[in-house]
C-alpha cells in the first residue's frame, strides 16, 4: 500500500487531549497522515551522548510518529547554527546577520546524511516522501545515494532569496543543486518561486520548461502551493466557550477603546520594531487618538540560544517601554506587550476582539496569522487587517489594507485608516478575505501539493497543482 511519509525537522502532532497548542502545520500534516496513512519522521528535539540512529515509533493524537534523538554538537551546528543562524536570516534577507562557518555547513550535511540513513529503511517500495522546510534541503540527494527511488516532494515554508543574497552563501550552488532530487519542489508564493527560476536559469543556466527543470537525472516540477490554516474549524473555535470567554474578559479591559493586535513569534524577520515604531508614529500625529486606542502585542519568545534573538527581545523591551513611558497616563498604557503563549482556542478570542490585526513582517514565506485573523472575526462586525506587502500571503488578500513595513508613515496611516474604517466597507472587505481563506485552506494546499507529487513525471500537473497561482 502506498503510504505518505511526512519528515520534518521537528514533530509535534496534536495531542489526543483535544484543543492543544499545536499550530496550523502541525494540524494539517497530522490529518493529513491521518487520511493517507503514513509515518511523520524528524528529530525528538532530545540529545544524547553518540548518535545511535534508533527510532522511537508512537502513536500521537492518531499519528504514527517516529522520533530520532540527535547528538549535542548536531544541536549547535545543524539546528542553532545552519538551520537558525545560517538559512533562516539569509532566506529572510538578512545577510548582515547570516553566520557562515564550516562546521555549520559540515552539521548540516551531517545531520541530513543520519536522518536518511535512519529513514531510508522504513520507506516501502510504493511510499511517497514529503519533506518539508530549509533544515532537510539535501535529504533527498542523501536517500537518493542510498538508492531510494521513490516519489519524493520538498515544501519550503520560508521566502526563497534574491539571487545576489543566496549567492553570498559558500555553498549555495550545492545547496540548490541538491533540490534537483527531489520530483517535485513547492514554495509558498509566485514571488518566491520565480526568484527560485531566477537562481536556476541564471545562476544553473537550467531551462525551465512547461513548470519543470529539466537536468540529467530526472524532471523536477516546481510550484507555488500556498499554505492555508483549518479555516471553517477555526472560525468555529471563535464562537465556542474558552474564545468567548477570552473575547468577553479583553472587552472589559478594553474600556470602549480599539485595539490593534499583533501576534508574532519574537522574531527579527517578524518587524516588531518597526511596528512599534508605526504605532507611535500614528499617536504622535494623531493626538486624538490617545486614549482611545491601544496596541496588544503578543510575542512568544523563540530561538533563544541565538544571539539575534536575545538582542531583538532586548531591543522590544526597550522600545515599548520607552512609548509607553512618552505616551501613557495614569489609566491608560499604550502598548501592553506579552511574552507569552496561548492557547488556540484563547487565540481565537483575542483575534475576534481586535478591531485592526496588525501583520507586518518585513519578510515573510506566508504568515498564518493574517488568515487566523480573518477566520476569527464576527462577520456582523469584523476588524480590518493591516497587512505587509511582504508577507506571502498579501499575493492571496488584497483586500487587506497592504502596507510596506519598512514605511513608518504608510504604516501609521494604514493603521488610522483601519481604525476609522466604516462597517460596510469593513464587512465587503472581510467577505473577501473569508472567501478566500475558506477556499485556499489547509486540507487544499496539503491535496494538491500530495496529489502533484503522486503524478507520474511524464504527466502535467493537474489544474490547482504544480503550478498552481497564489489566487
Ligand atoms: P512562523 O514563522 O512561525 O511560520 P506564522 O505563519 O505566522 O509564522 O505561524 C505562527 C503560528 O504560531 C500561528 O499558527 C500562530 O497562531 C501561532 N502563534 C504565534 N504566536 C503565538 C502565541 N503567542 N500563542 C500561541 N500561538 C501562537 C513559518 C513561516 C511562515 C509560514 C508558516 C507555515 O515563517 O511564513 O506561514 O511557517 O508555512
Amino acid at each position: 500500500m502506498s503510504r505518505l511519509i511526512v519528515v520534518s525537522n521537528r514533530v509535534n502532532p496534536p495531542s489526543d487531549a483535544g484543543v492543544g497548542t499545536a499550530g496550523g502545520l502541525a494540524m494539517a500534516l497530522a490529518a493529513a497522515l491521518r487520511e493517507y496513512s503514513g509515518v511523520w519522521f524528524g528529530w525528538s528535539g532530545e540529545t544524547i551522548e553518540t548518535f545511535t540512529g534508533q527510532i522511537s515509533m508512537q502513536k500521537i493524537g492518531g499519528v504514527t510518529v517516529a522520533l530520532v534523538d540527535l547528538e549535542e554538537q548536531d544541536r549547535e551546528e545543524y539546528y542553532d547554527g545552519y538551520a537558525n543562524r545560517t538559512l533562516w536570516p539569509l532566506f529572510h534577507s538578512r545577510t548582515d546577520l547570516a553566520a557562515y562557518e564550516r562546521s555549520f555547513g559540515e552539521g548540516y550535511e551531517r545531520v541530513n546524511r543520519r536522518f536518511a540513513e535512519t529513514l531510508a529503511p522504513l520507506i516501502g517500495p510504493e511510499d511517497v516522501v514529503w519533506i518539508h522546510d530549509y533544515h532537510l534541503i539535501p535529504l533527498a540527494a542523501e536517500l537518493r545515494r542510498l538508492g531510494v527511488a521513490n516519489r519524493i516532494g520538498f515544501f519550503l515554508h520560508i521566502p526563497w532569496p534574491g539571487r545576489r543574497q543566496l549567492t553570498t552563501l559558500p555553498q549555495h550552488r550545492q545547496l540548490v543543486e541538491s533540490l534537483l532530487s527531489y520530483d517535485l519542489v513547492g514554495f509558498q508564493s509566485r514571488d518566491a518561486l520565480e526568484a527560485f527560476g531566477d537562481y536556476i536559469s541564471r545562476e544553473l543556466e537550467m531551462i525551465i520548461h512547461d513548470g519543470a527543470i529539466i537536468h540529467d537525472s530526472r524532471r523536477t516540477r516546481i510550484g507555488a502551493f500556498p499554505i492555508g490554516i483549518e479555516a471553517a474549524a477555526f472560525a468555529e473555535l471563535a464562537t465556542q466557550d474558552v474564545a468567548r470567554e477570552t473575547f468577553e474578559r479583553i472587552r472589559l479591559s478594553q474600556a470602549g477603546r480599539k485595539m490593534i493586535l499583533g501576534v508574532d513569534r519574537l522574531d527579527y524577520s517578524k518587524g516588531l520594531e518597526e511596528r512599534f515604531l508605526a504605532y507611535e508614529q500614528l499617536l504622535a500625529d494623531h493626538p486624538d487618538w490617545a486614549e482611545r486606542v491601544f496596541l496588544l502585542q503578543i510575542a512568544t519568545p523563540s530561538r533563544d540560544a541565538v544571539q539575534a534573538y536575545q538582542e531583538i527581545r532586548a531591543r522590544l523591551d526597550g522600545v515599548s517601554g520607552r512609548i509607553n513611558g512618552a505616551y501613557a497616563t495614569i489609566d491608560w498604557v499604550p502598548i501592553r506587550y506579552v511574552n507569552r503563549a496561548h492557547r488556540r482556542d484563547e487565540l481565537a478570542g483575542i483575534y475576534r476582539a481586535a478591531q485592526v490585526g496588525l501583520v507586518t513582517p518585513l519578510r515573510d514565506g506566508m504568515n498564518l496569522v493574517a488568515k487566523e485573523y480573518v477566520a476569527a472575526q464576527d462577520p456582523e462586525d469584523p476588524g480590518v487587517l493591516v497587512l505587509s506587502r511582504y508577507a506571502g500571503a498579501a499575493e492571496q488578500m488584497e483586500d487587506a489594507l497592504i502596507v510596506n513595513p519598512f514605511s513608518r508613515e504608510e504604516t501609521s496611516e494604514a493603521l488610522g485608516r483601519a481604525l476609522a474604517m466604516p462597517k460596510r466597507e469593513r464587512i465587503t472587505r472581510w467577505r473577501r478575505l473569508m472567501d478566500g481563506v475558506l477556499r485556499d485552506d489547509v486540507a487544499a494546499w496539503r491535496d494538491c501539493f500530495v496529489a502533484a507529487l503522486r503524478l507520474d513525471a511524464g504527466g502535467d500537473v493537474a489544474e490547482g497543482g504544480g503550478n498552481r497561482k497564489a489566487s
